[in-house]
């Protein structure tokens, strides 16, 4: 090979691995910040913003909905050009390929610090990306120069490539890692662009006076960020709404798959439920209630004809749980939905991103089940469930339960009027009173609050003429069926926990 043309070769090679390998590491170091710290969508994103009109129209007339991958190879292609020329300039005419990369990491910080979602912290990849590209380019380039006779300083040919080899893994690393995780992220910013479709049948009104003006007791709304969470998952499953797919198989007289497409052409309605964990001790705190967005379960059963002969739902999520709920729950005129929305908004990534299911009445074991990619219609003679195998129950009601949510336990009050109040619920059976007792006496009704529905749980008040001393005051709860919560304590395990809540106060004289 000439020398002339190696020369070039060199050069050119230089400033593409160099280049690369800074962009790839400028990615990966924007992981930790934000899911928009990436320099190079950011890059993308300004020149979007700042195209001319006829540019951007163009593009979208030209590539249509490939106009986003069209603009990312785009972006690619220029670096890659840039990247040639960087290296070429630092051979002949150093630093002017120095100067190529910083005018090109400058470009990368303005970018980012324009995002609409910028934090300072977003210009730290597109320096480092500079500061990587610039030490390898001149260090490559100075060794790019082939080794002549009476010249020193080029390398050989051997310890240019190796050179030029550990760059390339660096970058391709790099690259592959963010790449990877970034998918975390992308899932995060495809749920804040999702719009959910309208409901066809909106939630009843809510009455003022679902919340008792009192402080310390649990909201009637449970915010999305502070909602309990229990499952299996050790890392939060990733599953956007392109891949989402519900596949309804089993005893049906036509197997199905649903797409995103196909379940939000449905008819959504919305609904506040209020859903509760198993788990929850007595007096616990794993209930929460939301207003839910969602298709109804049964619904989607008459699109695929249930068998008579068949009596459970066994759904599975994307990583693996199942949940065995009575198909004659889903059937029965509840609403029992397959969710997409949580309080106004897609469902968190924690609570079941993109599709849940939520059924009044049951504990989540048996029926919430999150990320939710297959439904089997069996039985419960031939299928079981994952909490099924490991000991808990196989069909669970959700108990009727009361909990003290104030005073604190252990609380000083002074004597005289104290307000006692708290939460009850029985789902899909609905809460008729709360009654409360001090020490040994007698039970003495609360004030409930409005009912929002049988679905939900209801707050309760009691205003207690406290004398001084120590005392122990207990609730109880009895659902519209007319049965009182039974004093005889039950562990959770394996249906659900009974037994009265007690918290003990001392009163001041
Ligand atoms: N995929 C999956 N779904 C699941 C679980 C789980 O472990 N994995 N846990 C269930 C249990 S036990 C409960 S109580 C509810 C809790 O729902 P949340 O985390 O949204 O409050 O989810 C149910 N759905
Ligand atoms: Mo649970």
């Amino acid at each position: 090979m000439g020398t002339r043309v190696e020369t070039c070769l060199r050069a050119g090679v230089a400033g593409l691995v160099s280049v690369l390998a800074g962009v790839a590491v400028g990615e990966l170091v924007a992981l930790p910040i934000s899911g928009y710290a990436s320099p190079y969508q950011a890059v993308a994103a300004f020149l979007v913003d700042h195209a001319p009109a006829p540019a951007r129209e163009f593009a979208i007339d030209t590539f249509g909905t490939a106009d986003k991958t069209a603009l990312m190879v785009g972006v690619g292609a220029v670096l890659v050009v840039l990247a040639v020329v960087a290296g070429l300039l630092q051979s002949w005419r150093p630093p002017w390929g120095l100067a190529v990369v910083a005018v090109f990491a400058a470009f990368g910080v303005v970018a980012a610090v324009t995002r609409p979602t910028m934090e300072p912290a977003f210009v730290i990849p597109p320096l480092v990306a500079g500061v990587v590209s610039g030490v390898a380019l001149v260090v490559l380039c100075r060794g790019a120069a082939p080794r002549e006779e009476g010249t020193d300083g080029g390398w050989s040919r051997r310890q240019f490539i190796g050179a030029v080899g550990v760059l390339t893994a660096v970058a391709a690393l790099s690259a592959v890692v963010a790449r990877q995780a970034g998918r975390a992220g992308d899932i995060m910013a495809e749920r804040l662009r999702l719009t959910l479709p309208r409901p066809t049948s909106t939630a009843a009104p809510v009455p003022a006076g679902v919340d008792v003006d009192v402080d310390g007791v649990t909201p009637f709304f449970s915010d999305n960020a502070t909602f309990y969470r229990i499952d299996t998952a050790l890392q939060v499953p990733r599953l956007s709404t392109a891949d989402w797919r519900l596949r309804i198989h089993g005893m049906v007289d036509r197997e199905i798959t649903l797409t995103w497409d196909d379940l939000t052409a449905m008819p959504a309605i919305e609904r506040i439920i209020t859903l509760t964990c198993v788990s929850n001790e007595v007096g616990g705190d794993l209930a929460g209630n939301a207003r839910w967005l969602g298709v109804p379960m049964r619904d989607i059963l008459t699109q695929a004809g249930v068998r008579t002969d068949a009596d459970m739902l066994l759904s599975t999520s994307v990583d693996g749980w199942t949940s065995g709920t009575p198909l004659a729950d889903i059937t029965d005129g509840r609403d029992a939905l397959l969710a997409i929305g949580m309080n106004g908004e897609p469902l968190p990534l924690e609570h079941g991103y993109p599709v849940r299911q939520v059924v009044p009445g049951l504990y989540g074991f048996v029926s919430a089940c999150k990320w939710v990619v297959d439904w089997e219609i069996t039985r419960f003679d031939r299928a079981r469930a994952y909490w099924t195998d490991r000991g808990w129950g196989v069909r669970a009601p959700i108990k009727t339960a009361s909990r003290i949510d104030r005073p604190a336990p252990l609380s000083r009050q002074p004597a005289g009027r104290v307000v006692v109040a708290g939460t009850a619920w029985a789902q899909h059976r609905g809460i008729s009173a709360v009654e409360v007792r001090v020490d040994d006496g007698p039970w003495q009704p609360a004030d409930l609050a409005p009912q929002y529905s049988i679905d939900t749980w209801r707050q309760w008040v009691f205003d207690w003429d406290a004398t001084p001393g120590q005392h122990t005051v207990y609730c109880r709860a009895t659902d519209a069926a007319g049965r009182t919560q039974p004093e005889q304590r039950v562990a959770p395990i394996p249906d659900g926990a009974t037994g009265w809540h007690s918290r003990v106060f001392r009163i001041e004289g």
